[in-house]
């Protein structure tokens, strides 16, 4: 296989030529980019409001993470995702009543029983494996995962996800060195947005692009507009069917970014200016994919009026559930973890 990096897709329209969406689908990822920003947008006004201890943002990168989901054959390939994918999650089929039940730390909160922090989305029947909390380490085990695939002869994929900064983890090295000797049926997906925490990515690596590494591991490299739900969804798929068909491994890098805050523990004004953050505002995913579809002619005035009311309420009633929920059990604090 031809190693090397392609840069697909630089910012610009958005394009769909060739791409395998009908409108309904197109559609539905608008819905899931939305539902995902007006959940995080309601976290962020509750931790202000003192109701939640924490909270970590998925805003600004909903257009990588959405493109991504729906490139995968959902419920059949496995994705290990980070702190800062809840729209991923989203399309995934993770929904917002879940979600408010982590920021609330209820019994029943899918990932781990409210046992970890926020965010660490896992979810045994959707094949989203359990998250941990050091950055990087997710590597090698989605490595392992897609070994063990690769080696029962499954055609599953996994999907493995971080962002640029984890990348100076050796957790990174070792698992894409293994992924490379194998050729494992593995999609690395680096959510590039410049910062982690305050480090600047100039300050994580003497190179201008994350993939530029890739040939180092003997696979393939690819960068993305990532805040282009269209571009993602097209080099997720591409990367995806890859490593389904037996061509091994893509390091896929989205450029984006986060407007907010690292997380509700962070204050930003500290290292970046507020005009760098406007000019990112521009560019949207939301706002980009909006125009894409008034264009076409499948979204107007009226259409996004009832589909924000449409996602209110189900925010609404997500989080009301979730207040309503009780907490877990005390007894319940060490099991499964420990076999009794
Ligand atoms: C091994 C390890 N070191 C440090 C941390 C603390 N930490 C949490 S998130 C983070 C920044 C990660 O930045 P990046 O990988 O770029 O992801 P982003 O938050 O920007 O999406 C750090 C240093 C951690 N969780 N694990
Ligand atoms: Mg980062």
């Amino acid at each position: 296989m031809a190693t090397g990096v392609q840069i697909v897709h630089q910012t610009g329209d958005l394009d769909d030529a060739g791409l395998d969406l009908d409108n309904k689908t197109l559609l539905e990822m608008y819905w899931q980019m939305v539902r995902a920003r007006r959940t995080d947008e309601r976290a962020w006004m509750l931790h202000r409001q003192g109701k939640i201890a924490f909270h970590v943002s998925c805003i600004g990168q909903e257009a990588i993470q959405v493109g991504a989901a729906y490139a995968m054959r959902r419920g059949h390939d496995y994705a290990h995702l980070y702190y800062r994918d809840l729209a991923f999650a989203f399309g995934l089929d993770y929904t917002p009543a879940e979600f408010f039940l982590g920021v609330f730390s209820k019994a029943g909160e899918p990932s781990s029983g409210a046992r970890q922090m926020p965010a660490h989305y896992s979810s045994y029947q959707r094949g989203m494996l359990p998250a941990s909390s050091p950055v990087g380490t997710q590597v090698p085990q989605a490595a392992g995962v897609a070994l063990a695939c690769k080696l029962r002869g499954e055609d599953r994929v996994t999907v493995v996800t971080l962002g640029e900064g984890a990348t100076s983890e050796g957790d990174f090295y070792e698992g894409l060195n293994w992924a490379g000797i194998h050729k494992l049926p593995l999609v690395c997906l680096v959510e590039n947005n410049i910062y982690a925490i305050s480090v600047p990515m100039s300050l994580q690596m003497p190179v201008p692009n994350v993939a530029d590494r890739a040939p180092m591991f003997g696979i393939k490299g690819v960068i993305v507009d990532g805040n282009d739900v269209l571009a993602s969804y097209r080099v997720m798929s591409e990367a995806i069917e890859r490593a389904r068909s037996g061509g091994g491994t893509t390091l896929v890098e989205a450029k984006t970014y986060r407007p907010t805050p690292h997380s509700s523990d962070d204050d930003d004004r500290t290292y970046r200016t507020r005009e760098e953050v406007e000019l990112w505002k521009q560019r949207d995913p939301i706002l980009r994919f909006e125009a894409y579809l008034r264009a076409r002619g499948l979204l107007d005035d009226a259409a996004i009026t009832e589909l924000e009311a449409r996602v209110r309420q189900e925010v609404d009633d997500a989080q009301a559930a979730a207040i309503a929920a009780p907490d877990p059990a005390p007894e319940d604090a060490l099991f499964p973890i420990f076999k009794e």
